[in-house]
């Protein structure tokens, strides 16, 4: 079973995660996820998350204490911990990641806002023993937090464990579709469904065919063309 907890000082925005797919595999039991106020860990009357920088400049950073306090609350010395940090600084989270964070325990997701949290927190968790410190982007452009940046990774990597998805075929075929090597997608053949004819427009006649070692070969074809197709853009 795989606890999420994610701390955030806008829990709300992350409420999609309680639905559909994520929820139901919740209700079984394949994966637990808390979702935190940081604001619950302040001490002081207007609950105060950040402070202006050290050395100047422009914006405001968030206070390491708050973080430490809600970490250390979900977490104890025996457990290991996967804190995973999200800044537009961070590693390039991929197909190759999720796998990874598929086979964890306790994955922790600090969704900072401003202009991220004190270079400390990670600094400390990284060093303890029993956490592995993942600073982690989600792509080459600048979010307002990582409250969406960790639904992007939570849902990439709660379909790669084992009764999450409903049609296990889907994962199978999937497989197929990442380069053994470095897990980078290859490209997929394109889908139909019915009518056969749709604003003028028909399906390939092969997929009508029943020849299913034609088909295997056209879409083996098709999908190395798109691949092709988008290494020259
Ligand atoms: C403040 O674009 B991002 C990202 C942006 C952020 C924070 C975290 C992540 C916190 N801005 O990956």
């Amino acid at each position: 079973m795989l606890q999420i907890d994610l701390i955030s000082i806008f829990p709300e925005y992350l409420a999609p995660l309680k639905l559909s797919l994520l929820g139901k595999a919740a209700d079984k039991g394949l994966l637990q996820i808390n979702i935190h106020d940081l604001r619950a860990q302040t001490t002081d009357v207007h609950h105060s998350v950040d402070d202006t920088p050290y050395g100047g400049g422009a914006g405001m950073v968030m206070s390491a204490e708050p973080w430490g306090s809600a970490i250390d609350q979900m977490t104890n010395d025996q457990d290991q911990v996967d804190l995973i940090i999200l800044t537009p600084a961070g590693k390039k989270f991929d197909q190759k990641m999720a796998g990874e964070f598929a086979i964890k325990k306790h994955l922790i997701f600090a969704c900072g806002r401003y202009e991220g949290i004190d270079a400390r927190v990670g600094e400390y968790y990284g060093a303890k023993k029993n956490f592995t410190l993942h600073e982690v982007s989600i792509g080459d452009y600048v979010l307002g937090g990582g409250e969406v940046a960790a639904m992007v990774i939570i849902e990439a990597t709660a379909r790669l464990i084992a009764g999450v998805i409903g049609n296990p075929d889907s994962l199978k075929e999937e497989s197929h579709s990442i380069s053994g090597n470095n897990q980078e997608l290859l490209v997929e053949y394109p889908n139909y469904t019915k009518p056969a004819m749709w604003r003028g427009l028909s399906v390939p006649e092969i997929l009508l065919s029943g020849n299913h070692g034609q088909i295997a070969k056209w879409r083996k074809a098709q999908a190395e063309r798109r691949t092709q197709q988008l290494k020259e853009e």
